[in-house]
């Protein structure tokens, strides 16, 4: 430890709970005290007591964090004052820390702090005005969660975020508990989980094998330590054929992070011949790069192509409906979203947040030309072998490479009429992709899924050939102002749960029907 620099620390006990609040004096020639409240320094400082050396630089390095995550703090500097270490050490009467809540003016009192029952008359299942009838001998009603969970390494990591929380409502056996209790009363035959850590999945599984779930899951790549979870029930659902994809590309400088998807193909059981594809992501978090997020989106894409897709007729391919939720880490008003809603974008001459005001255009070129990822969300390969399988090989003419060391605009003819499309500026998919969220509600205001400086909506689950019976209403943002600071003692996560019931059309039900009646 720097010897100009002496530390004095003191911990506040509470029940059995130790290192409630942590206060630390800095000695320095000029006398300097500052105290931290409400942190979890718990976790910082039970992870420091592991990495070093000895114990007085663990609560060194924890009280440089605390230092540092204070001066960069997201939510609202402003109400993180500091206070005089005596005050709060030698008063006796401060009722305040009896309160779930801290309440002083910058933190909100319980009074403000919804209850569970608010909550749960905020989070109903709602059934979608047009009213689509359902019959259960033809159709098949599949209810889908999306949630992020909040990984407790990330929390630990970016601890500053929270500090405005009561740090038992951070603690991680008590948000699985809220988790589980959450995705668990919403009866659901697929449920997507964004941030499940790798060292807490098997735990956090128990009550749900126990409730006949089986699952995926697919860690994002490198050091991170959390990853996607996609739990379905194999009595209802048949796991057909599914991809982990990562979106990590060697020598690329827009595909160098560490996001993942799931997509899934599935079968029912009562209907063999009926199948649904159900992919979950979390993009990129870094706000300003939504180039990287629409070039992850590609990625994704051209893997739900590939297990979507069933065969190719004159009016072009036909694929599985499509369930595709998770963390976009993105608004409605993005063009990723717009990209995902509309079908196609258009990037070229964008700036790297796809707005049209940026000084970094991108060119014509997202993706390198090496992935074969076509501008159509489509493996170039794949495009090949299908037209030769419709061609019984015979009347296949040979088909141009793709020039992989160019960043140009190239555009290969597949078979009469049909191109190939490389660098041309624009991106597109072929899935027809509708929102189940409309992003507002009746009375114009918005709905959010998390906070992130603000109430917002990041948090979608899109569709395609299938019907929404019901969907677990989301709370708007005046709504989500009166839920405080999430996690909490009613959400578990940073995030709210989404989630939709389907209706899937049986395939094939005539056919046995005549068969059965024959
Ligand atoms: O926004 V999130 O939280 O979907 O809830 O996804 C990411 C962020 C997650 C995985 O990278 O970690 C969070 N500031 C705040 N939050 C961050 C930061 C950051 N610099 N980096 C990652 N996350």
């Amino acid at each position: 430890m720097n010897s100009t620099k002496k530390l004095l620390l003191t911990v506040y006990h509470q029940q059995s709970v130790v290192f409630r609040n942590l206060h630390i004096a800095k000695l320095n020639k000029e006398f300097k005290i500052l105290h931290m409240s409400e942190i979890p320094t718990k976790y910082l400082l039970r992870g420091n007591l592991k990495k070093c050396s000895s114990t007085p630089k663990a609560f060194y390095s924890t009280f440089e964090k605390l230092l540092k995550s204070k001066n960069s703090s997201k939510r609202d500097s402003k109400k993180n004052k500091m206070e005089p270490i005596l005050e709060l050490c030698l008063s006796k009467n401060d009722s305040s820390r009896q309160n779930n809540y801290v309440s002083n003016n910058n933190i909100p009192s319980n009074h403000y702090v919804m209850s569970k029952k608010k909550y749960n008359e905020i989070r109903q299942w709602k059934t979608i005005e047009k009213g689509t009838s359902f019959n259960a001998d033809t159709d098949f009603a599949l209810r889908l969660l999306s949630y992020n969970i909040l990984a407790q390494n990330l929390l630990e990591t970016h601890s500053y975020l929270y500090k405005n929380h009561n740090y038992r409502a951070l603690d991680w056996k008590h948000r699985k508990f809220l988790i589980q209790q959450e995705i668990l009363n919403a009866n659901a035959n697929v449920i997507c989980i964004q941030e499940m850590q790798v060292e807490h999945c098997q735990e956090f599984l128990v009550p749900l094998r126990k409730q006949g779930f089986d699952y995926l899951y697919k860690k994002r790549t490198n050091d991170t330590k959390d990853g996607l979870l996609m739990l379905y029930r194999p009595s209802q659902l048949k796991l057909e054929d599914y991809s982990l994809a990562e979106f990590h590309q060697t020598n690329s400088d827009i595909l160098n992070r560490d996001n993942v998807g799931i997509v899934a193909k599935f079968s029912l059981r009562e209907s063999p011949d009926t199948h649904i594809v159900i992919s979950t992501t979390h993009l990129l978090y870094n706000p300003k790069r939504n180039d990287v997020r629409l070039a992850q989106t590609q990625l994704l894409f051209a893997e739900i192509e590939r297990v979507a897709f069933i065969e190719n007729t004159v009016n072009g391919p036909k694929y599985h409906p499509i369930l595709l939720c998770g963390d976009f880490n993105l608004v409605p008003q993005s063009g990723v979203y717009k990209f995902i809603t509309d079908g196609s974008f258009k990037y070229a001459g964008k700036g790297r947040s796809l707005d049209d005001i940026s000084h970094h255009k991108l060119t014509n070129q997202l993706i390198p030309s090496h992935l074969r990822v076509t501008d159509n969300c489509e493996h170039f390969d794949l495009l090949k072998k299908r037209i030769s399988h419709d061609n019984n090989d015979r009347y296949s003419r040979p088909v141009n490479d793709i020039d992989r060391n160019t960043s140009s605009y190239q555009n290969i003819e597949l078979t009469k009429g049909k191109f190939a499309k490389f660098s041309s500026g624009t991106l597109s998919h072929p899935h027809k992709l509708t929102s189940v969220y409309k992003h507002k509600n009746d009375n114009g205001e918005f709905e959010a899924t998390t906070h992130q400086d603000e109430w917002i909506t990041v948090d979608y689950i899109f569709y395609s050939q299938v019907e929404v019976l019901d969907r677990y209403t989301l709370p708007t943002v005046s709504e989500c102002e009166k839920l405080s600071f999430i996690p909490n003692f009613i959400v578990g996560s940073d995030h709210v749960c989404l989630g939709a019931t389907f209706k899937l059309k049986k395939k094939n039900f005539d056919k046995k029907i005549q068969y059965l009646t024959s």
